[in-house]
């Protein structure tokens, strides 16, 4: 599978250096101060007090849901009694499926057991604060009611709901917040639509069918850009967030451009780093990993899958556990990022069981301990993140990062959180506090009883009871000044 950070490789290939923003550092804070875009994104021209605005209530959230949801639900994984390698969204590719074939799912897709509420309730009960949906992945299918192209789940499906707009509304009535995921640059079923074969990374743009074949520029006038001013413009408040994907060589900065004036007349929205053309968006989104320290400077948010899938496999067992999905949660936040996490509806619309029960777990935690996570800023300390190995290397031939589980932290300005993963024992100690601490207390302990903390030199000891009260996480709370 070509991985995102080689299919944007190819994309920036095409755009000259002056194309990328100048940047420099105001108040800690990487922004932009000038572009040779034809067109200035409002990163480029907002002042950091706006930005901050801006991306208030996304820092504040930590927490998302990511929806890959559509057609590929229908086949989950398996075409023509042959189960297909790779993730499920990718079928039509990795199986090369005629465009034809493809389409005719739709008249298959009936998802009767679509929940809005729900979905929505769902992500509540995990402490989720905003939801991320598919409204066209790779496949070109619209899952929303689209004028620009008849290929959507309206128009083209016996179901003839639009899951964006019920979704929208619960949201609304749920106190979620809701943005779009659009595939603006690979299009399968689009004459002109961009396309890459997984088995041939060499090639820019590889078709598997004549249907497909096109002007990208054409694709990007008659389908893509009307369908993101239907995404901007039906849904009342939402979206908040458009997540774009896979940009190629194909989405030159001029044509970027032609979206980027769309999204300027949004001022409150939020966009990745993942349009192409060189713009650089609001979001770092490095997929399926933690970045070692994160992204000083920059917001970012890690999408991950809780099987080895994002669209639903029917025979996708490989469940990450309860434990690994809270610890990812812990670890990004005490690297100031924000975790995406996905779920991959059925065919009917259902969630499978497992996403299900681990996501009603992670939110018994966050339930109790949520105030550890939600707004808060990154660690004081870093060291016990991990470190960098000395002889081993990763994919990229730099030092391998080699993590550590025995507790992260994050911050507010008169808290410092340590989250335990592995118990210490009667005591924990840290050395080189930066700030005057005040008194310690367990946050799942609902009485706060005061904890015996000692100074040790720069340090602190804090006597903790011989047990811990969460065997994933319990959660120290230092007080300061
Ligand atoms: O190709 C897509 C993939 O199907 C999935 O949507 C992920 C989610 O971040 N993004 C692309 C791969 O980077």
């Amino acid at each position: 599978m070509k991985t995102f950070r080689q299919v944007f490789a190819v994309a920036l290939v095409c755009c000259s250096v002056s194309a990328i923003p100048a940047l420099s550092q105001i108040e800690g804070e990487t922004i932009a101060t000038s572009t040779a875009h034809s067109v200035a994104a409002i990163q480029d021209t907002e002042t950091p007090a706006q930005r901050d605005a801006r991306m208030a209530w996304w820092r504040e959230a930590r927490f998302g849901m990511f929806i890959h949801w559509g057609l590929y639900s229908i086949p989950a994984g398996t075409w023509k009694g042959k189960q297909i390698p790779s993730i499920g969204e990718w079928i039509m590719n990795n199986a090369s499926i005629p465009v034809a074939d493809y389409k005719a799912l739709a008249s298959q897709f009936n998802p009767t057991d679509f929940n809005a509420h729900n979905i929505v309730a769902l992500a509540k009960s995990a402490g989720m604060k905003y939801i991320v949906i598919t409204a066209k992945h790779h496949d070109g299918f619209a899952m929303f009611a689209s004028k620009a192209d008849p290929f959507n789940i309206v128009d083209a499906t016996p179901f003839h709901r639009d899951p964006i707009r019920e979704l929208a509304e619960e949201c609304r009535k749920q106190g979620v917040k809701l943005g779009f995921y659009y595939s603006q640059d690979q299009d399968w079923t689009a004459p002109g639509g961009a396309a890459y074969k997984t088995d041939h990374h060499d090639l820019p743009s590889h078709h598997w069918d004549p249907a497909q074949d096109g002007d990208f520029a054409t694709y990007l006038h008659t389908k893509a850009i009307p369908q993101i001013k239907e995404l901007l413009t039906n849904y009342a408040d939402f979206p908040v967030v458009i997540w774009f994907d896979t940009p190629t060589a194909d989405m030159t900065p001029a044509l970027a451009g032609e979206i980027v004036a769309l999204l300027n007349q949004h001022p409150n929205l939020i966009w990745n780093n993942r349009l192409g053309g060189g713009y650089k968006g609001d979001t770092e989104t490095p997929e399926q990993y933690i970045p070692a320290q994160g992204f000083p400077g920059r917001d970012w948010e890690a999408c991950m899958t809780m099987n080895d899938t994002w669209g639903y496999k029917s025979y996708d067992t490989n469940f990450k556990s309860t434990e690994t999905l809270l610890r990812n949660l812990i670890d990004i936040a005490s690297k100031g990022g924000n975790y995406l996490l996905n779920i991959g509806p059925d065919s009917k619309g259902n969630v499978p069981p497992p996403e299900v029960e681990r996501l009603r777990q992670v939110g018994k935690w966050l339930a109790i301990n949520g105030e550890a996570i939600y707004g808060t800023k990154p660690t004081l300390f870093g060291g016990e993140a991990g470190s960098f190995s000395a002889t081993e290397k990763d994919a990229e031939g730099k030092p391998k990062f080699i993590p550590a589980w025995n507790w992260r932290s994050t911050t507010t300005a008169d808290k410092i959180y340590i989250e335990l993963f592995a118990w210490p024992g009667d005591s924990f100690t840290l050395p080189g506090v930066p700030r005057t601490v005040t008194g310690a207390y367990l946050l799942a302990d609902n009485s706060h009883a005061a904890l015996k903390v000692t100074k040790t030199g720069d340090g602190i000891a804090v006597a903790l009871p011989s047990h811990p009260l969460d065997n994933i996480a319990t959660v120290l709370v230092l007080t300061t000044k």
